[in-house]
């Protein structure tokens, strides 16, 4: 069994900037506070780096205040990265931003053009399928562009459903190793991961499901103690993140980078 989609020798981060303020987010729960934000935003970037990734620090873009969720401007593959088409407008952009700094890492970078829509919180990559939530940010000819773009790198995308109300795909799920997912039980009930062993996140812990595995480690959200246990159990080595600003608009561990091995 092969391990390219958790082991990673790099990542991308960008720097939340002050416009951060002004972020998307479905619900008012107050505004994120910059500094205590770019603490937290270290700590997952040493988090990272202490796997032995290199992890490349883009710079602060006040034009794009959501651009700290670098995660939804691309797909990156070892054979390639592709760069999404963001389904929101305000984001539209961040993936152009994105991508010389994909081309500067691998040989071949190809794009969603549109008329589709697509968002990378959305896909869910494991070692034998990319699944694709439909969202309100990703929809059908995005995820059939995405389909026609990986098949020449022999991948396989299955086309699921984000829960309604959900932001993204991710929000409710993560990859913890090459057969095994965390989810939340109202995501695992629809059967998408029929055939992987899932494990539930605590009771009323839903937004403990949106954690990554990188490397030897799994990356996962503070403050939700029964998923810890859960996951502790099952024997991954846990680094447990402050995450409470970027949840006031939205975002969470996978959101805050791209995660990859490029192929030059
Ligand atoms: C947004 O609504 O687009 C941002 N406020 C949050 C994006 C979170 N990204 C992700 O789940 N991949």
């Amino acid at each position: 069994m092969t391990d390219r989609s958790y082991r990673f020798s790099h990542a991308i981060t960008r720097r939340p900037s002050a416009s951060i303020a002004s972020g998307l987010r479905a619900l008012d729960t107050g505004t994120p506070d910059l500094a205590l934000m770019l603490t937290h935003h270290a700590a997952y970037i040493a988090a990272l780096r202490a796997t032995g990734a290199t992890v490349v620090e883009l710079a602060a873009d006040a034009d794009y205040p959501d651009s700290v969720f670098v995660e939804d401007t691309a797909l990156c593959l070892p054979e390639g990265a592709v760069v999404m088409r963001p389904g929101a407008p305000s984001r539209l952009g961040e993936a152009t931003e994105m991508a010389p700094h994909l081309a500067a890492l691998y040989a071949q970078v190809v794009h969603i053009t549109g008329p589709g829509f697509i968002e990378g919180g959305d896909i869910l990559t494991t070692e034998r399928e990319i699944l694709v939530g439909r969202s309100a940010r990703t929809d059908a000819a995005g995820i059939a562009e995405l389909t026609r773009l990986v098949a020449p790198w022999g991948y396989r995308v299955r086309e699921v459903e984000t829960p309604p109300g959900v932001l993204h795909f991710k929000t409710d799920c993560s990859l913890l190793d090459a057969e095994t997912i965390l989810a939340t039980p109202r995501l695992a009930a629809s059967g998408c991961f029929d055939g992987y062993n899932v494990i539930h996140t605590g009771e009323g812990e839903e937004a403990a499901a949106n954690s990554i595995r990188f490397n030897d480690v799994v990356l996962a959200p503070a403050g939700f103690p029964r998923t810890a246990a859960a996951l502790d159990r099952a024997g991954y080595t846990l680094a447990m993140i402050d995450n409470a600003e970027c949840a006031k608009l939205d975002g969470g561990m996978s959101c805050l980078s791209l995660r990859f091995t490029p192929r030059p």
